[in-house]
């Protein structure tokens, strides 16, 4: 993973690294990597966390899936109350389609796969979708 410390568009300015530390007393990028300009050593300060991409799993609606079915679904897949599960499947039926919730990438595209699963073993034209956030 490349650790960017400026925008890719703009190179860095040119300046001589001592100015830098004795005029502004130490490194302040965004970042807080320590410098040492004699020895070109870059030691990390903070540990680098790293950000899992997220993904939002989808409920599209359709015109036969049974509205208790796709209520059960949400509980049992997306461990919704019955409540949630309720609202939510009832704005996928007004709106078209709406948030189960959101996940890293394999568990998004699990929960996918469970309900495309069930909903093809019940016969029931449901479809479930993932998307990057
Ligand atoms: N529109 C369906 C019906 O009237 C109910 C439904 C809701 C289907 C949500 C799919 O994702 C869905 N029976």
């Amino acid at each position: 993973m490349t650790y960017t410390t400026h925008s890719p568009a703009s190179p860095p300015p040119l300046r001589s690294p001592r100015q830098t530390l004795q005029g502004e007393g130490g490194d302040k990028r965004r970042g807080g990597d320590d410098a040492n300009f004699e020895t070109g050593t870059v030691t990390r300060t903070r540990p680098k966390t790293k950000r899992p991409n997220l993904y939002r799993v989808l409920l599209l609606n359709d015109d036969y899936t049974p509205m208790e079915f796709v209520v059960l679904v949400l509980q049992d897949v997306f461990n919704k109350s019955r409540e949630d599960a309720m609202r939510i499947m009832l704005h996928v039926h007004q709106k078209g389609v709406g948030e189960c919730g959101v996940y890293p990438y394999e568990v998004a595209e699990t929960k996918v796969t469970r309900v495309m699963d069930t909903a093809r073993k019940n016969q029931h034209p449901l479809q479930c979708v993932m998307e990057k956030q």
